[in-house]
């Protein structure tokens, strides 16, 4: 079980990293490319989903990723489509950072159904968008206000509230693309405040900074933009998030 594995690491310390994968972004010849790189460079979970898919591309992009490689895939839907039953697990996700109601629950109440009839690992997911110093995708598709960069009483509080909801899993995301990944500070005070595994990313482009969001106390550190510009750089980001273990609060 995907959960089972994310909580045991994450009790340990142990940091992965999960390669975000936009089923818009490339042809199958990259997509198969990718993936083998991914393998090679010990990348510890793919993503596939997005807020806005302009082709109809996602099936075929999960059933490649896993043809070619034994990477867990977790879905990371935009809406109640973006369901493959090729996956490992699908991240449920309520943007509970907004007020959309239909983000919040409309969507989950469509999906709900078709969930049931698989056999699809279903995990509750918290997802908050985080100001990245400019709007992105996510913020603009999904008509919410970003959590104030510099507010982590109120991403700690909207953790907390997610938490009591019955949430299993967290993430803190700046958005695709964004200018400024999401603050340390923020990172370090969800973590220790709601004790829920966290997944951070969003604007994440070095190893540095992959390195400092994992010892801020991110359990799972995203990329994706990043690789779709330079590839080479996958396996030292892997590396760096893999490296952050000894520092585990
Ligand atoms: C976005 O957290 C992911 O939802 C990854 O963001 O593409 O900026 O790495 P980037």
């Amino acid at each position: 079980m995907v959960y089972q594995k994310l909580l045991t690491d994450a009790g340990f310390g142990e940091k992965k990293l999960a390669l975000l994968i936009d089923p818009d972004k490339q042809a199958k010849d990259q997509l198969i490319q990718l993936a083998n790189n991914a393998h090679q460079a010990n990348v510890d979970y793919i993503l596939v989903g997005g807020s806005l898919l302009h082709r109809d591309t996602f099936h075929e992009t999960v059933r490649c990723v896993k043809q070619e490689t034994d990477i867990p895939v977790l879905l990371f839907p935009g809406s109640a489509w973006q369901i493959s039953t090729e996956a490992d697990a699908l991240l449920f996700l309520s943007l509970i950072s907004g007020r959309n109601a239909d983000l919040l629950i409309g969507q989950q109440v469509q999906a709900a159904p078709l969930l049931h009839e698989t056999s699809l690992e279903v995990i509750s997911t918290g997802y908050m968008l985080v100001d990245g110093g400019a709007p992105t995708t996510a913020s603009y598709i999904s008509q919410t206000a970003p959590l104030p960069a510099n507010k982590p009483e109120i991403a700690t509080a909207t953790g907390l509230a997610g938490k009591y909801l019955g949430m299993q899993l967290l993430y803190l995301d700046a958005g695709s693309g964004a200018k400024n990944p999401v603050p340390h500070e923020m990172i370090k005070a969800v973590r220790h405040k709601v004790g829920l595994p966290l997944i951070v990313g969003g604007g994440i482009r070095t190893s540095e900074q992959a390195l400092q969001t994992a010892r801020a106390g991110a359990d799972v550190v995203v990329i994706g933009t990043v690789i779709e510009q330079t590839p080479a750089l996958l396996p030292s980001i892997t590396q760096a998030v893999h490296s952050a273990l000894h520092y585990a609060g």
